[in-house]
């Protein structure tokens, strides 16, 4: 592995936020691409947490402490990102579900979807069902894109969609969805219109979603 990448994904294992920082700014100015300071640095070592977690090794604290290391590197490697992207306008309204405090991939899917020309309206976490039915009434979004990384949270993508139809709302609005637990079929079974796996491919798929 390129050594500013080693430098990134063993900062993110131990947490230690400036080296990830420096090692983000080194790899920038040694002329990496951003998709792979992202896919081979930051976000694989986002996987290594998991893994490191489901095996018992990490707790929350130490999962916490390098979901801040990582958000840090993302924040500064955000510049890089975005100007790669394909301009497609509309309106996005971006949230994480009820009961779900994850935020990172929602977060890279907000940056992505500004560099690809759309304007995001980001509701943060924990966003309930009759909360994102008020938002899409208040802001008139294109789509509706939630994240959930639960497999207990998911659940709620269904009801959301369930209230925006009850609120006479589901007509006016695409709903996209996306996480780790989230599938193409889950996407098909739940009604949603679209699904991405990643945050890239979360911009194709809302330009295909305006019909461009
Ligand atoms: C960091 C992390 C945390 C941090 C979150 C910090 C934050 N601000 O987000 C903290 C420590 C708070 C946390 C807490 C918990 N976590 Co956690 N967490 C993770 C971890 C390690 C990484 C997630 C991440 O950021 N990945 C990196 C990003 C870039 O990837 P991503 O989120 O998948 O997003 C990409 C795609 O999915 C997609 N995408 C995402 N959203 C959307 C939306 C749309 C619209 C689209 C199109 C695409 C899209 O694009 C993104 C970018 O490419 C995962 C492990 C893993 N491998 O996922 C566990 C994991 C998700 N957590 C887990 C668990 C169990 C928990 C806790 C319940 C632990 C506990 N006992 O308290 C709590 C729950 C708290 C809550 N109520 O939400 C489990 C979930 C198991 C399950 N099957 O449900 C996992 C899988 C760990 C594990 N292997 O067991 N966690």
């Amino acid at each position: 592995m390129e050594k500013n990448l080693e430098a990134i994904y063993k900062g993110i294992i131990d947490g230690n936020q400036e080296a990830v920082a420096s090692a983000v700014l080194l790899a920038v100015q040694a002329g990496l691409s951003p998709q792979i300071i992202l896919n081979e640095g930051l976000v694989a070592a986002m996987g290594e947490i998991g893994r490191l977690f489901e095996a018992g090794e990490y707790y929350v604290p130490e999962m916490l402490i390098s979901a801040r290391a990582m958000q840090n590197g993302l924040n500064l490697l955000k510049p890089h990102l975005v100007e790669t992207g394909v301009k497609a306008a509309g309106v996005v309204l971006l949230g994480t579900v009820g009961g779900d405090l994850h935020d990172i991939g929602k977060n890279l899917v907000g940056m992505m979807l500004r560099g690809g020309g759309f304007e995001v309206i980001d509701l943060g976490t924990d966003i309930k069902p009759e909360k994102y039915v008020e938002a899409v009434r208040q802001y008139s979004p294109d789509i509706l894109g939630m994240s959930a990384l639960l497999t207990t949270t998911m659940t709620n993508m269904v009801l959301t969609i369930q209230a925006l139809e009850s609120a006479g709302l589901r007509g006016r609005v695409k709903v996209m969805i996306g996480g780790a637990p989230v599938t193409e079929d889950y996407a098909q079974k739940i009604g949603a219109d679209g699904y991405a796996p990643d945050a890239s491919l979360a911009v194709k798929t809302a330009s295909v979603l305006m019909g461009r």
